[in-house]
């Protein structure tokens, strides 16, 4: 998988060279380039944004140096391209999935009050939504987006970070977990999976997992 980002802070990406995307990264289990739309503008000041049409407040990032940022860094438009926004489709584990199948992802994240929709209807194929609440930028939405697809590439996660067998997997919320000591300020480790039985601490999780998500997500259940 290759993804590119176009944004116009590129410095935030350096979160991603932690823990297990760093260490996917630096074994080329996928690639991230990082790109400065600012890089693109031919204004003197290499100014991004301007007014917006109509008034109001902030400030709308302008056409120029996105689109054409995109179609330096995808020519012949094989990329995916996706724009992070509220507006957009909500990203759930399908959808994770499913973009895990594409070749190369461009993401596309705005600043300030807003992208002018003419970039967008030229240049973009899908908006996707991380869900219902305001950021200040599509930064942290594209983060989101490219450590969920991650995890579905092949060498990204260890032997013992396994992706079959986690939450939404089946459409259930996760067992719950312990480790050592068996015995926390009187609190003790159900009994089941201090036993060995296998089979039985298989049916333990999934009773479990069944519980917990019809308490609290009945909606993944159809209920
Ligand atoms: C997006 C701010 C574009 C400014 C945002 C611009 C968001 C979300 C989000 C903020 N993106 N899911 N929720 N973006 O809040 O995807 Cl120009």
């Amino acid at each position: 998988m290759k993804f590119k980002v176009l944004t116009i802070f590129p410095e935030m990406f350096s979160a991603l060279d932690c823990s297990i995307l760093g260490r996917a990264l630096k074994n080329d289990k996928f690639t991230l380039d990082v790109v400065n739309i600012r890089d693109y503008s031919t204004d003197k000041h290499s100014k991004t944004d301007d007014a917006p049409f109509g008034g109001g407040a902030g400030m709308v990032m302008t056409c120029q140096p996105i689109v054409s940022a995109i179609r330096a860094v995808d020519p012949d438009r094989k990329m995916r391209r996706i724009y992070m926004s509220p507006k957009g489709k909500r990203l759930d584990q399908n959808i994770v999935k499913s973009l895990s199948e594409l070749d190369e992802i461009l993401i596309l994240c705005g600043s300030y009050e807003g992208v002018d929709q003419r970039a967008i209807d030229l240049e973009i194929d899908e908006e996707i939504s991380i869900g219902d609440y305001v950021l200040t930028g599509g930064e942290l939405p594209a983060m989101v987006l490219i450590n969920s697809v991650s995890r579905y590439i092949d060498g990204v996660l260890g032997s013992s970070e396994s992706v079959v067998e986690e939450s939404f997997s089946d459409n259930l919320l996760e067992y719950p977990h312990y480790t050592r000591p068996a015995v926390f300020e009187g609190l003790a480790v159900p009994d089941v999976l201090l036993s060995g039985n296998h089979a039985e601490v298989a049916k333990w999780r999934k009773e479990k997992a069944v519980e917990i998500t019809k308490r609290l997500r009945p909606d993944l259940l159809g209920e």
